[in-house]
């Protein structure tokens, strides 16, 4: 990653269109995911899939890619947990949609650091309902949350920013072709729209922390981290031992 984008990731949140994975890399992705929709339902697809780094192999893979390592690398230094993972993947239809929130507000974390790799499984447009970010929101610190009036909100306890902090006029969509990833800080007010469109909208999430974050407090998943190393060393390990669990 060049020093100018380490260096716009620092003044606006976020960085986004780096590229993963081409060609049949992209479609061998695209197929394995289908196989999970297939066994586990489409429901369950749109934001049940949590933490399933730890015994998927194709999402293991792709958190511990080392393009996107070397990114991570960049932004947090050498020593990387991923701290879980999370598909959100939107069907066509008017009702399914994120609120403006940030990341670590409900996440139970010291200091409240952490980033999120979003790989594009399908090609995420305004259109699909592609993630939408406010630039610079991430220098606003910590910020209020209470609950979404509209329904639909996929988010875990229907969390939403209070909305004098969003200035919707400066939103940014981060298209991406499938096989990119944008990289968004872990206190950016982000969201997105429904799907408009007739095309699936799948991508994965991936949570990422350096080892000396503590976990103090329930997080409003209610479940533990399944945190493991990626990359470097954890010698705090004030996330426990995951173990991974691949047939
Ligand atoms: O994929 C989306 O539309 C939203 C993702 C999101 O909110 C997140 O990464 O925290």
């Amino acid at each position: 990653m060049s020093d100018d984008l380490v260096k716009s990731y620092q003044e606006n949140g976020y960085v986004t269109g780096i590229p993963i994975l081409k060609g049949k890399q992209v479609e061998r992705i695209r197929r394995l995911f289908n196989e999970v929709e297939k066994k586990e339902g489409r429901e369950k697809c749109m934001i049940g899939l949590r933490g399933r780094h730890v015994d998927i192999p194709f999402v293991w893979e792709l958190a511990t890619h080392p393009a996107i390592l070397d990114c991570i690398e960049a932004l947090m230094g050498p020593n990387i947990l991923v701290l879980s993972t999370h598909f959100f993947c939107k069907y066509p239809g008017p009702d399914k949609w994120v609120a403006w929130h940030q990341d670590v507000t409900y996440w139970g974390l010291e200091p409240p650091d952490a980033l999120t790799a979003w790989y594009a499984v399908d090609q995420s447009d305004a259109e699909n309902g592609c993630m939408r970010v406010i630039p610079g929101s991430h220098r606003l610190g910590i910020l209020d949350h209470g609950k979404a009036a509209q329904p639909g909100n996929l988010l875990s306890i229907n969390q939403q920013v209070r909305l004098d902090a969003v200035d919707e006029t400066r939103a940014v969509d981060l298209c991406l072709k499938a096989g990119q990833i944008s990289i968004h800080h872990g206190q950016l007010i982000h969201g997105s729209n429904p799907n408009r469109s007739d095309r699936r909208r799948c991508g994965l999430t991936i949570r990422y922390v350096a080892p000396h974050v503590k976990p103090v407090a329930e997080s409003s998943l209610k479940e533990p981290w399944p945190a493991v190393v990626a990359r470097g060393e954890d010698l705090e390990k004030n996330f426990g031992e995951t173990q991974l669990n691949f047939h």
